[in-house]
């Protein structure tokens, strides 16, 4: 099959990501207004839009340092309204997201992402949509039922794999989670799929029992391929706001994380929270969902990103 060119898969994604943002933006959209449209750049600019970044989620520490640089930009020559502002905060934030790879590792025989997050982030519903956008792009992934905790959750990414036309290996309901990802590698060796993406169990980070089983998963699948898995993806639920960091470096110390993944970005009023993600943690952010339906995911874009968060307006 030939494959499709990303940038032509999932046309109008950044457009319904900006509108799905609208519901959260209410918050500081309307602060957003004010405070650019402001006379003149003086105290009253400043604390506004300190407050409107902190609103937005954006975190203390990235706004601190944002508003700094902005500040210096002011004492400069060009830097002269609060509508000119806006332009260098947008440099400024991309600036702050730092250029880091953000594609995913699929190269491998298979390539093997295993995919964890706490109870409820929205594994189950990202790697559905990640098996249909990986299969768009030519690829043939197959899945992985590791959560085998609850007969409910083998059949939901049953279902996603028929939604997404792709196949699932499953075992029984109290399998061991590492023989299903045992399994499903072998599988895939043998019908030639590629990558292997792996459900497993919400978990809450504070269990260290429940690390231990992903370190588990972890070690059978390095004795098939000792690079594997190619990717760690920890599923982040937007509303969750600031403290997903933590959440972040605990899965981080216990299994090691390549790359994040931000779901339910639409109607979060926390949408700015990738801000402070990318900010403080070295982990980035490689995908974002805005939805349950099947095109609702897609690679995670700075730039496009940005733009909707701070649109100035509803709904254009
Ligand atoms: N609005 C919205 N809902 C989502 C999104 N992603 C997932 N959901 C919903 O969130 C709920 C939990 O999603 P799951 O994919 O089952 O989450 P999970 O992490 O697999 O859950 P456990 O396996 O129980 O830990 C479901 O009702 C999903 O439909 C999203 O991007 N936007
Ligand atoms: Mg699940």
């Amino acid at each position: 099959m030939p494959v499709e060119p990303e940038s032509t898969l999932r046309q109008g994604f950044w457009k319904r990501f900006a509108k799905s943002l609208d519901a959260g933006r209410q918050a500081y959209v309307a602060d957003m207004k004010e405070v650019f449209g402001r006379p003149a750049i003086d105290a009253g600019f400043w604390d506004d839009l300190e407050a409107t970044l902190i609103a937005a989620d954006a975190g203390a520490r990235v706004t601190e340092r944002v508003i700094d640089q902005l500040r210096n930009q002011a004492a400069g020559a060009h830097l002269r309204s609060p509508a000119q502002a806006l332009g260098y905060l947008k440099a400024d934030l991309l600036d702050e997201m730092r250029p880091r790879s953000r594609q995913l590792e699929l190269d491998g025989t298979p390539a093997v992402l295993l995919v964890v997050g706490v109870n409820g982030s929205g594994k189950t519903t990202t790697i559905g949509k990640l098996a249909d956008l990986l299969r768009r792009e030519g690829r043939r992934p197959l899945l992985a039922a590791a959560d085998t905790y609850r007969a409910a959750a083998i059949d939901q990414l049953k279902l996603w794999g028929q939604r997404a036309q792709v196949e699932v290996v499953a075992h029984q309901p109290g399998a061991d989670p590492g023989a299903v990802a045992y399994d499903a590698v072998q599988a895939a060796r043998a019908r030639g799929a590629n990558p292997v993406i792996i459900d497993t169990a919400g978990r809450l980070h504070t269990r260290s029992d429940l690390m231990e089983e992903l370190r588990k998963v972890r070690r059978v699948l390095q004795r098939l391929d000792e690079r594997a898995p190619h990717e760690v993806l920890a599923v982040l639920d937007a509303h969750v706001g600031q403290n997903s960091a933590q959440q972040v470096r605990v899965f981080q110390q216990a299994i090691g994380l390549t790359g994040l993944v931000v779901t339910k970005m639409d109607g979060s009023a926390r949408a700015g929270v990738v801000l402070s993600i990318e900010a403080e943690l070295s982990v980035p952010v490689k995908l974002v969902g805005i939805g349950e339906g099947l095109d609702d995911l897609n690679r995670f874009d700075p730039e496009q990103y940005l733009d909707a968060l701070l649109r100035a307006e509803e709904g254009t």
